[in-house]
């Protein structure tokens, strides 16, 4: 082959998200994921693991290439918009800025709605959850999901100390991009900040621009941020699950037959990241207290300082899902 035509090959390769590329009588596509954790974080090895399960179902006609780090897109709600636009096959984000594009999905991460991990997976994996699932297609956003992972509880983290909601008076804490997150924020006294992504967090708590943000363990510990914002504050106030999203347009381009083994390999992958992640969880909240992180735990009478502030969150975002709202705090009683 010409050295022109190799070149033009590897450009086609890189700018078609779904590329078919012929030897022999093997075609082979390859895929983009996008994620915006390290290798070896809790999402990457499941991203990673969804890959050898669909190359392995497919006999190697489907290749998934998965680009962590936040390398394609440090910011997921680049992601979802390549997605949208069949940019890339697939991004691995959290829930939280989905719900701006499929508002629906605000309800299963209202602050202070689960009673702990057991509660948020008994509904998601039981007809609320796999219904809000289907929503994000069934919404015409070009986005389908594909299998929802744990990311565990969300707690403040801040450069001065947290003790009470009296605390977060004025601070600015970076949050996801969503505007039920950021009305959170505002209730309990702060100042949300949205459009930095998790791998600037660390940065602009160094730069002064924000005093703190909000997150899990695990992401606290691999993104460093523990260095800049010392304290943590165990006020749990969401569980934000993450989601395995597709290109509805990349998925279309594609034989249904290899859609569906694509759907029953992210399926299969949950209950491997979930075990992941407990391990990490574990890990990484050993790991940042050995260095020096002071952790608040609050009591109940504390915690319910701040859930008695989202009251009017549940009003507005929560409008219209009145029933649901109850059938999710009723599973499991
Ligand atoms: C982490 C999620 C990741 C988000 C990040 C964030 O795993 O998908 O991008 O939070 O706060 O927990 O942006």
């Amino acid at each position: 082959m010409k050295k022109a035509l190799v070149l033009l090959l590897v450009l086609a390769a890189m700018m078609i998200p779904a590329f078919a590329s012929g030897s022999g009588e093997q075609q082979v596509t390859t895929l983009t994921l996008s994620e915006v954790h390290a290798e070896g974080y809790p999402t990457t090895l499941a991203d990673y693991e969804f890959a050898r399960l669909v190359e392995e179902a497919t006999d190697g006609r489907i290749k998934i290439e998965v680009f962590s780090g936040g390398t394609l897109y440090g910011e997921e709600t680049g992601a979802i918009e390549a997605l949208q636009i069949g940019d890339i096959a697939f991004a691995r984000v959290s829930a939280s800025p989905v719900a701006s594009y499929v508002p629906a999905l605000n309800i299963i991460q209202l602050p202070y709605l689960y009673r702990d991990g057991d509660h948020m997976w008994q509904v998601l994996n039981g007809p609320i959850g796999q219904d809000m699932l289907a929503q994000i297609q069934e919404s015409g956003s070009g986005l389908v999901g594909l299998a929802y992972y744990d990311a565990g509880s969300r707690n403040f983290y801040t450069t001065k100390p947290v003790n009470s909601v009296a605390d977060m008076k004025g601070l600015k804490i970076r949050l996801q991009n969503n505007a039920m997150m950021v009305e959170m924020v505002k209730l309990l006294g702060g100042n949300g900040v949205t459009g930095i992504g998790p791998n600037d967090v660390y940065s602009a708590i160094q730069q002064g621009v924000i005093d703190g943000a909000e997150n899990n363990w695990p992401t606290y510990e691999s993104m460093g941020d523990y260095q800049v914002a010392p304290y943590f504050v165990l006020d749990g106030h969401t569980r934000v699950p993450e989601v395995l999203l597709a290109s509805e347009a990349v998925l279309e381009s594609l034989d249904p037959a290899d859609v569906e083994i694509i759907k029953e390999c992210a399926k299969q992958t949950q209950a491997y990241e979930i075990e992941q992640w407990a391990l990490r969880e574990q890990s990484s909240e050993e790991k940042v207290v050995a260095e020096g992180v002071v952790v608040a735990e609050l009591t109940p009478e504390q915690i319910s300082e701040f859930q008695a502030l989202m009251d009017p969150i549940y009003a507005e975002y929560g409008a219209g899902y009145e029933d649901l709202i109850q059938e999710i705090i009723n599973t499991g009683l």
